[in-house]
């Protein structure tokens, strides 16, 4: 019995190492399985170059030394994308923000920031040019007055582009059916007439919410409204210029910091008319990741 096959030996040999081989395989696809949403993204999809959340978007990248391309299409763009990897179930991350319509329509998550890099809690301000109070007291007023909160935006946001209605419809059936948040802002204030107040805004679906809402609103107390879309640092630059009224697109204290600073002394801040938004890095609730610091670092 001692004498067992040289054969029999190679055989029961390879048949442990077989084994073992096939144990390890195993377990390092599930350990594939468990990471792949991180380690398959190469990109973070962000928006318009020259957006506050590109410029916060690239301290991000810098700030967790992240291996991720940072790559530049449009609000619109960054959707459609996201909307793409969502029907494959795929991986992908996004710059996104909140108020937002898309948080309605599918599973999304902010990834978590605890290097705020995104910011934390962002406010929506008014700004004007200087000497606007002046010029047309009463819109000035009104600008200052005109505040709402981040379930009127989603509202409007998601009447125009859910269910595919203009802005300036959407912006009308809001007004109609907060008539009293609307009052409020108009409250004791004297009609004009023969006037213009020119407004600028970028094509972003928040902006375009509110400067509807508030263009009606001024058209309400006699304004003729010229809305002006421009890229945001130009947005700002005309402001400062006074070569238009008002605008309601700075994200503070973190997303628009950059031109704010630049261009602070030019212009009349007349502070938040959203209060509690929030930028991030958005992924959809089915990936298996939670933080940036999840993502593949250099
Ligand atoms: N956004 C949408 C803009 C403001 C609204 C967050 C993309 C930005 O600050 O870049």
């Amino acid at each position: 019995m001692l004498s067992l096959s040289k054969n029999w030996v190679t055989f029961i040999s390879l048949s442990i190492v077989v084994m073992l081989t096939g144990c390890q395989e195993e377990s390092s696809v599930d350990s594939a399985e468990e990471s792949n949403d991180a380690a398959e993204i190469e990109e973070i999809v962000g928006i318009e170059p020259g957006s506050g959340t590109m410029d916060i978007a690239q301290k991000t990248v810098e700030g967790y030394n992240l291996d991720l391309e940072l790559t530049t299409s449009s609000e619109a763009g960054m959707l459609s994308e996201l909307e793409r990897a969502i029907e494959n179930e795929e991986p992908i991350v996004v710059t996104l923000w909140q108020p937002h319509w898309i948080f309605k329509e599918y599973d999304l998550k902010f990834l978590e920031d605890p290097k705020e890099t995104m910011g934390a809690s962002e406010n929506i301000h008014t700004m004007v040019r200087q000497g606007l109070e002046d010029d047309h007291p009463t819109a000035y007023q009104l600008l200052d007055n005109f505040n709402w909160d981040v379930a009127d935006m989603n509202e409007v946001m998601s009447n125009f582009r859910a269910d595919d209605v203009e802005p300036r419809d959407a912006a009308a059936e809001w007004i109609e059916n907060n008539r009293d948040k609307v009052d409020a802002w108009m409250e004791g204030l004297e009609p004009v007439e023969d006037e213009t107040i020119e407004l600028a805004y970028v094509n972003w679906d928040t902006e375009t919410a509110s400067t509807n809402v508030v263009a009606l609103v001024l058209e309400e107390m006699g304004y003729d409204v010229e809305l002006t879309m421009v890229d945001m640092g130009i947005a700002f630059q005309a402001l400062s210029d006074g070569e238009v009224d008002g605008m309601l697109i700075a994200w503070l204290p973190v997303g628009a910091a950059s031109y704010y600073e630049e261009y602070k002394n030019q212009i009349v801040d007349l502070g938040p008319n959203l209060k509690g938004a929030q930028q991030g890095l958005v992924v959809p609730e089915y990936m298996d990741i939670d933080s940036i610091e999840d993502l593949p670092i250099k």
